[in-house]
């Protein structure tokens, strides 16, 4: 069976860049692999995907047939993609491949909070298949938006319940120092209480904290793994880990 990785993420952060750059890292391993696009809405992919969901959906199609803006056209091209899920299924079963690299539509609640995407994870094989969850920078930088951020991978663990991990994109945007705050917020919550609260003191914080006592008592609280498309870097451990999710770990590099 076919490990297949999905790659989840808010908007903009990394998510097509991310598919391209783990593709490229596989293929200088010798590791087969394909990209599947979800994206009926995407307009720009940086890969050539092998299956695309464009081939059967399309938001600009949807939008003129429908008379719909943008916004209500995404939904029902997310709801449409439901219906044509055996049939991607079969598509990808066609390539014989170990490992299916999904990219997920731009806006993450199209793909997080949306029935069709529990109809796709089943119809591709749910017990094969792993989540990566890409934090922006952007948001994660700061103390408040960094909780923010684990609260949104939290979510969306819980809406699919696959192994997953938790990785900082863009990780070559942020200098090493900044780095290491990150990675010192997400492998030590004391250290996150103690910059919220430096951050500031007002109720919006305190209720941070509470949310974060609350998740690290959940086991939600997990490391941060930084990743990089451009560099790249953290590739090989996004792939360690999807490794270690599979029954022993087994690792299919010839050598
Ligand atoms: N510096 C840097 N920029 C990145 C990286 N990954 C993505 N980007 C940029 O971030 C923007 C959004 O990336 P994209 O992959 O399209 O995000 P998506 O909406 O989640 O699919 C693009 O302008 C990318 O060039 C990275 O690792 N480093
Ligand atoms: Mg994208």
């Amino acid at each position: 069976m076919a490990k297949n990785i999905y790659f989840i993420g808010t908007a903009g952060s990394g998510k097509s860049s991310l598919v391209w750059a783990f593709k490229d890292w596989m293929t200088l391993q010798g590791l087969d692999c394909i990209t599947v696009n979800l994206d009926p809405g995407a307009e720009f992919i940086p890969y050539e995907p092998d299956v695309d969901i464009r081939d059967w959906v399309r938001v600009e199609e949807v939008m003129k047939e429908y008379s719909l803006g943008p916004n209500g056209a995404q939904i029902v091209c997310a709801d449409m993609m439901a219906l044509n899920a055996k049939e991607l299924a079969d598509v990808i079963e066609k390539f014989k491949v170990p490992y299916v690299l999904i990219d997920t539509p731009g806006q993450m609640e199209l793909f997080s909070f949306r029935q069709s995407s529990q109809v796709i994870v089943d119809a591709l094989g749910r017990e094969d298949s792993f989540l990566v969850f890409l934090s922006d920078p952007a948001l994660a930088k700061t103390p408040n938006g960094f909780v923010s951020t684990l609260m949104l991978c939290a979510t969306v663990q819980f809406r699919f319940s696959i192994p997953f991990l938790n990785v900082l994109s863009k990780a070559d945007t942020l200098e090493e120092r900044q780095l290491q705050q990150l990675e010192g917020w997400a492998g030590e919550p004391d250290a996150l209480y103690a910059a919220l609260t430096e951050e500031d003191f007002s109720a919006r914080n305190v209720q941070s904290i509470e949310f974060l006592r609350a998740m690290e008592s959940v086991g939600v609280y997990r490391e941060l793994t930084p990743v990089s498309s451009e560099a790249p870097s953290g590739i090989e451990d996004i792939y360690n880990a999807v490794q270690q999710s599979m029954e022993g770990g087994e690792d299919l590099r010839s050598d």
